[in-house]
């Protein structure tokens, strides 16, 4: 089977750029930045890694990602990863970034957005790989703060396919940033928003995300699946659900993988993710495995995850046909 999903093309949709940050590239983006990092080796740093709720995996995340601090730096980070994708025969990638958690230190959002842009043609020159960018608003500062950004973001909206919401959902629903994502969609940004696994008011936010936000696609969502009506919505809508089955065994108290089960049956548009890699110690390959393993899953249903990925991504018809 692990040859299977090693050939399978795969379309990965729920993925954080920084997220991808390895050990080893942090120290060296250390070295080059003249930081002292807290640890001597990267094997010190993954022991260090301990996450029993997502509150404890973000404080020690944005911590990690103080090294990043130009543009080279940026393109790096994006290359290390594209390059990775590319070897597990992922085909087309779809990144998040969040350029408040570099704005906020004094990177310039323009350092950012160049490193990572340049990262993606680079790559697609060299492996044929295909990645649109997609600008996260941090749930946790203020929509004021979001909208900035959103207003920073425009001379550059031709690199930038849609905007989403990440960082911590508690006490932050969809409807604090109901403005920012009118105008976002107004400026043609596709719109996704986390609803992640287990939080407060999960299932609210879901509602939210469907009936006020208008979003495009709803990443993890996992929570839909204890309101029939919110099932019957996103599966009518044929609205993406981006699960990280990995990811989510980190910052729950289970193992994930069943609700993939659940969608599948239910008609639901499921596909699988990697969300932070380099933290979770799993790519999309290693998720899919995971995912098969513990379903039991047929070469068939793989396909058909991988299939319900290049559905719900954000690219024409046309080109999305070119990889069914
Ligand atoms: C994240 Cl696991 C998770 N949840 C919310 N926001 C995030 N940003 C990066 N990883
Ligand atoms: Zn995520």
């Amino acid at each position: 089977m692990d040859d299977f999903i090693a050939g399978l093309p795969k379309c990965e949709l729920h993925l954080h750029i920084e997220g991808t940050l390895e050990p080893e590239l942090k120290f060296e983006l250390a070295r080059r930045n003249g930081i002292e990092l807290p640890y001597s080796t990267p094997e010190e740093v993954r022991a260090a890694y301990e996450f029993d709720s997502l509150t404890s995996f973000l404080v020690g995340y944005y911590a990690g990602m103080d090294v990043l601090r130009a543009e080279p730096d940026f393109y790096d980070l994006a290359t290390a990863y594209l390059t990775k994708a590319a070897s597990q025969n992922v085909r087309y990638a779809e990144i998040f970034f969040d350029p408040q958690a570099h704005t906020s230190r004094g990177v310039p959002f323009d350092a950012v957005i160049r490193g990572l842009r340049r990262a993606v043609m680079d790559a697609e020159r060299r492996s044929g790989i295909r990645a649109q960018l997609i600008m996260c608003f941090l749930r946790d500062h203020s929509a004021a703060y979001a909208m900035a950004t959103l207003l920073e973001s425009l001379p550059y909206r031709e690199w930038i396919v849609g905007v989403g919401l990440d960082s911590d959902e508690r006490g932050n629903p969809p409807v604090k940033f109901a403005e920012v994502f009118a105008r976002a969609r107004r400026e043609g940004y596709l719109l996704t928003m986390h609803c992640d696994v287990d939080q407060d008011d999960t299932t609210e936010h879901i509602r939210q995300c469907l009936d006020v936000i208008g979003v495009d696609r709803i990443d993890h969502g996992v929570n839909a699946l204890d309101d029939p009506e919110l099932v019957e919505k996103i599966r009518a809508r044929g609205i993406g659900l981006t699960v990280c089955p990995v990811s989510n065994s980190f910052v729950t108290d289970g193992p994930k993988a069943d609700v993939v089960r659940r969608m599948l049956d239910l008609g639901l548009r499921v596909t699988i993710n990697s969300d932070d890699p380099a933290y979770f110690l799993a790519y999309v390959a290693e998720n899919l495995a995971t995912v098969a393993d513990e379903l039991g899953l047929t070469r068939a249903e793989l396909a058909a995850l991988e299939r319900n990925a290049f559905e719900a991504a954000w690219l024409p018809r046309a080109v999305k046909d070119a990889y069914l």
